[in-house]
């Protein structure tokens, strides 16, 4: 299992030779000043360039769902890019788009049918907000431009994602490169009343009724589509109160305002189903969703979307582009075949299944980190989790940076977001593991 590619040895690197690579949302200098070089990865495990074994907490970065250095996976992509390394996605195809697309359409929610490919949450995104402004234009209501976000919300760094994201320090630069007629919805964390949820909080299910404030305040004509995360992930692991997601479906259906799911996490499996969706019982009208599509292995996300969307792009000169938007790399053949190999896992190994049975021992785990000194709330679901700190007076997010880097030295890889630790690991992790990922965090909250 410890076996490591002799092409890729693992070596330390001097600061001069980590200086060329600016690192993305990362304090690079802190970095280059104490690095934490990667090496190799096995199942729920990495190794450090310098030898050390490191559980993994995060499954990467919410992707890993199957577990690293699954074979299936490394092998379909080295027999397709053998075949072929690339192939024009635009008015050309091959038959591995093809057999994806059919994959994704076989888990997602009934009714979502019709598989979008791109490169990244990011993309996948912004595709779903640009599919959904034309959709309304072609069902005649070209007056519905506002799109409506949740603060707290994370959904990319491009400018779509970036506008309808709702993390302060992700949109402040850019202020004036925000797209135009945006709204957020308040975001639905409450300590004060939900503290030490297990699973879905009892309160905030009237948080939704905020939408029909912004309905009432701009009149549903002007509004096009809905943007949420099911579980909001990047800013801490905000659970959805109970009834909140159905109640916003119930006012996006009585406005025509088009229901978008981001499950760049919660997809594929994270949860306990494919999708948060079908957890949750509310069918959104898109989805998108990256990271678990190919188990991380290659970069490739999708915007799934209900037929009658899809239809209704499908009018006109039938030699006529329908969607004036694609990246080179949309359904890269390398991607499909991560893609495919990935899904096959997933259902042959019964992984999201597995989810479901384990999710009780991962939250009597995790809840078992009550009462240590400054954790002031431990939420749930599925296979994530987030323990949430008192901040320290004057540095907010100190103490979750801290965690995070004790962690690491402690043996376990786990996620700061501010002062909270997230963690969401490999869908294959056992229960030995879950103890050790937990007591580990346990002693290191202990110490600081
Ligand atoms: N939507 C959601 C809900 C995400 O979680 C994206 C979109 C963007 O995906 P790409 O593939 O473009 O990164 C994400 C990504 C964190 C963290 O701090 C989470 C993500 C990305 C970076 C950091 O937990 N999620
Ligand atoms: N910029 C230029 C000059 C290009 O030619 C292209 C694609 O052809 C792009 C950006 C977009 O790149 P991608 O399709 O990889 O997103």
């Amino acid at each position: 299992m410890n076996a490591r590619p002799t092409d890729f040895a693992p070596r330390a690197l001097t600061r001069e030779e980590l200086e060329a690579h600016w690192m993305p949302f990362s304090a690079n200098r802190h970095f280059k000043a104490n690095p934490r070089l990667l090496s190799h990865a096995r199942g729920v495990h990495y190794w450090t360039a310098d030898g050390r074994q490191i559980l993994d907490g995060v499954a990467g970065l919410w992707c890993v769902n199957a577990g690293h250095g699954r074979k299936e996976i490394s092998q379909a992509v080295a027999r397709s890019l053998e075949q072929m390394d690339f192939a024009p996605p635009f008015n050309m195809g091959h038959p591995q788009a093809f057999d994806l697309a059919n994959k994704v359409k076989a888990i997602a929610p009934a009714g979502l049918d019709h598989v979008f490919f791109v490169n990244s949450g990011s993309e996948a995104v912004d595709t779903a907000l640009k599919i959904a402004l034309q959709y309304q234009r072609l069902k005649g209501e070209a007056s519905r431009t506002r799109l409506i976000g949740r603060e707290r919300g994370y959904h990319g760094v491009n400018i779509g994602g970036t506008s309808v994201g709702g993390m302060v320090p992700n949109r402040k630069a850019w202020g004036p490169v925000m797209v135009p007629g945006v709204d957020h919805l308040p975001h639905t964390h409450n300590i004060a009343k939900n503290a030490f949820s297990r699973g879905l909080p009892e309160h905030g299910v009237e948080l939704a009724n905020e939408l029909e404030k912004l309905v009432a305040l701009h009149d549903a004509s002007s509004i096009a589509a809905v943007i949420v995360e099911p579980i909001a992930g990047s800013t801490g692991v905000l659970v959805p109160p109970k009834g909140y997601l159905q109640r916003l479906r119930e006012i996006c259906t009585k406005h025509g305002i088009l229901l978008i799911f981001d499950e760049v996490i919660t997809g594929f499996g994270r949860t306990g189903s494919a999708f948060g969706a079908q957890e949750f019982g509310v069918t959104p009208d898109l989805i998108t969703c990256a990271k678990g599509l190919t188990n991380g292995s290659v970069p490739m996300g999708a915007v799934i979307v209900k037929k009658e969307i899809h239809d209704a792009f499908m009018v006109g000169p039938e030699a006529a582009v329908e969607l004036f938007h694609g990246y080179t790399y949309s359904s890269h053949p390398t991607a499909c075949a991560a893609g495919i190999a990935t899904l096959e896992i997933y259902e042959r190994e019964g992984i999201f299944e597995r989810v479901k049975s384990l999710s009780p021992y991962w939250e009597n785990a995790v809840h078992s980190l009550k009462g240590l000194p400054g954790v002031i709330d431990i939420r749930n679901y599925g296979l994530v989790a987030a323990i949430e700190y008192e901040p320290i007076a004057g540095s907010p997010g100190k103490r979750g940076f801290e965690t995070f880097l004790k962690s690491f030295d402690a043996g376990i890889l786990v996620r700061a977001a501010g002062d909270i630790t997230a963690m969401s690991p490999p869908l294959i992790i056992e229960k030995a593991q879950i103890d050790q990922l937990v007591e580990t965090l346990g002693k290191v909250i202990k110490a600081m």
